[in-house]
C-alpha cells in the first residue's frame, strides 16, 4: 500500500544520519498518526468541546501530519457526533478513529465517515485476564469478523494489540500473522505502560517484520513512563516501523506518549529535508500553544525546540563559539522552527566574547579591554544575583557615553561594586 509498500534505504547527507545504509530502516520514509484527539483525549486535564477538536484538527492538518486519530464514536453520543463532524472537514489528513476490537464500536464507526478504524485489543496476560477476559482464540475469533467488516465497508484497517510488549510473543506473532493474512493495512504494537527500551522494540519490529507481508505496515505507540517514548519511537522506525503515533506536548494517559515536537526534533537530525518537506515547522510553537492552552498546562521549559531555553547558550565558552558559528552547539537551527537563539550574559559564567557581541548589537564601539573590564564588572554583580539582559546593556551604555565624554573617574566609579553589593559578596568572592 503506497507510499509505505517496503523497506527504503537512508540517503539523507545529514551528519547525524547513520553512516550506512539499512534496508529495514524507515528513518527516511514514515508517517505520524496524530493521536491528540485520541490518546490526548485520555490526558487528565483534557476536554475538548466540538469547536476546539475542530480547531485542533485543523490545525494538525495544517501543520501536515498524515494521519488523525479521534475518540471512538462509541465512547459517547457527542463523541459521536464530533466524529461525524471531523470526518466531513475535508482535510488533507485521513481521519482514523480508534475502537476496541468489537462489532457494535465497528458498526458505528463505519457509519461516521472515517477514512479507517484503528482497532485494537489488550493481548497481554494482564489484560486478557484484568480486563476484557478473552483467551487468544477468542481474541483472533473477533478480530476475523471485525477487520472483514471493516474491510467489506471499504474502509482503511489497522489491528493492534495493547500492551504489547508484556504479552506472549509467540501469541502475539500468531495473532499478528492472522490478521496479515486477512488483508489489514497495518498492525499496530503499543507500549501501553511505557515498559519498553529501545533495544526491546528494535527487536520486537524487527521479528514482525519479518513475519508480515512486505506491504503491511508497522504502527507503533508508546507510553513515555521511563521517558523512552521518543528514543523507543526512533528505534521502531530503524527497525522498519512505518506509522508513528504522537500526540501534542505528548498528553495521553498518564504521562502520555511521543510527543510530536520530540519525534520531529528527532527525525530532523536524521533527514532535515524530508521532515521539512512534510510538515510546517514554523507552526509548531503556536499548535504547542494551541493544545497548552487547552488543557491548561505550560510547554516544559525542557521541550524539544520550543522549550524556552531550547536555544539558549549560557557559560561564556558555550557563547563564544556559538557566536562563531552555532553549529558548535546546536544541531537544530531555531530559524527553522521561527524560533530564535539566545545567548545569555548576565550571569558568572559569562565571557567577554559574549559580552562583546552584545555592545556590537547595541552599535557601542568599546575595545577588547574596555568589554573585558565590563565582563570583569557583570561577574561581580553575577556572583550576587544574575543580571538581567537591560541590567548588562545599561552597563554597557553607560561606560560607553563615559567614554565618549572622556569621563574616566565615572569609568572607574562604573566598574567598582555598588556599596550594598560589596557588603553582600564575601572578600573571596569579589578577589576571584
Ligand atoms: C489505551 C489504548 C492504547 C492503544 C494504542 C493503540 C495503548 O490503553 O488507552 O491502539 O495502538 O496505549 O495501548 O492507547
Ligand atoms: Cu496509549
Amino acid at each position: 500500500m503506497p507510499p509505505h509498500a517496503g523497506p527504503i534505504a537512508n540517503v539523507s547527507s545529514s551528519p547525524y544520519a547513520p553512516k550506512y545504509t539499512d534496508s529495514l530502516s524507515r528513518l527516511t520514509n514514515w508517517s505520524i498518526i496524530e493521536s491528540t484527539l485520541r490518546e490526548g483525549e485520555q490526558f487528565a486535564n483534557a476536554f475538548f468541546d466540538t469547536a476546539k477538536k475542530i480547531e485542533i484538527a485543523k490545525a494538525l492538518d495544517d501543520f501536515g501530519v498524515e494521519y488523525i486519530e479521534i475518540t471512538s464514536p462509541a465512547a459517547s453520543e457527542q463523541s459521536r457526533l464530533d466524529c461525524i463532524a471531523i470526518a466531513n472537514l475535508g482535510l488533507k489528513a485521513k481521519i482514523l478513529t480508534h475502537v476496541r476490537c468489537h462489532m457494535d464500536d465497528a458498526r458505528i464507526a463505519c457509519e461516521t465517515g472515517v477514512d479507517g478504524l484503528d482497532v485494537v485489543i489488550g493481548t497481554s496476560s494482564y489484560l486478557r485476564e484484568f480486563s476484557h477476559g478473552k483467551d487468544m482464540e477468542r481474541i483472533i475469533k473477533d478480530a476475523t469478523e471485525v477487520i472483514n467488516y471493516v474491510k467489506s465497508k471499504g474502509l482503511e484497517v489497522r489491528f493492534s494489540s495493547e500492551d504489547s510488549f508484556r504479552s506472549d510473543l509467540v501469541d502475539l506473532l500468531n495473532l499478528y500473522k492472522a490478521v496479515d493474512q486477512l488483508g489489514v493495512n497495518r498492525v499496530g504494537i503499543a507500549d501501553t505502560v511505557g515498559c519498553a527500551n529501545p533495544r526491546q522494540v528494535y527487536d520486537l519490529v524487527k521479528t514482525l517484520r519479518s513475519v508480515l507481508k512486505p506491504t503491511t505496515d508497522i504502527e507503533c505507540h508508546f507510553h513515555n513512563d521511563t521517558g523512552c517514548a521518543t528514543a523507543n519511537a526512533y528505534a521502531a522506525l530503524e527497525a522498519g516501523a512505518t506509522h508513528i503515533d504522537t500526540s501534542v506536548l505528548g498528553i495521553g494517559e498518564r504521562n502520555g506518549i511521543t510527543p510530536i515536537g520530540n519525534l520531529i526534533a528527532r527525525m530532523f537530525t536524521v533527514d532535515p529535508d524530508y521532515v521539512a518537506s512534510k510538515y510546517k515547522l514554523h507552526q509548531l510553537r503556536d499548535l504547542e500553544n494551541l493544545i497548552a492552552d487547552a488543557v491548561e498546562i505550560q510547554v516544559p521549559f525542557n521541550n524539544c525546540i520550543t522549550g524556552y531555553c531550547a536555544f539558549t547558550h549560557k557559560a561564556g565558552i558555550h557563547a563564544k563559539a556559538i557566536l562563531n558559528n552555532p553549529a558548535t552547539y546546536e544541531i537544530l537551527k531555531p530559524e527553522v522552527f521561527g524560533m530564535t537563539r539566545y545567548v545569555s550574559i548576565g550571569h558568572r559564567l559569562t565571557g567577554w566574547n559574549a559580552v562583546k557581541n552584545r555592545a556590537e548589537q547595541l552599535g557601542l564601539a568599546l575595545s577588547d579591554d574596555d568589554l573585558k573590564a565590563i565582563t570583569g564588572k557583570i561577574k561581580k554583580l553575577a556572583d550576587i544575583k544574575n543580571q538581567s539582559m537591560e541590567d548588562v546593556d545599561g552597563l554597557l551604555r553607560n561606560f560607553h557615553a563615559y567614554k565618549v565624554a572622556g569621563d574616566h573617574s565615572a569609568i572607574e566609579q562604573l566598574l567598582v561594586l555598588p556599596k550594598a553589593a560589596a557588603a553582600a559578596a564575601t572578600p573571596e568572592a569579589v578577589a576571584a
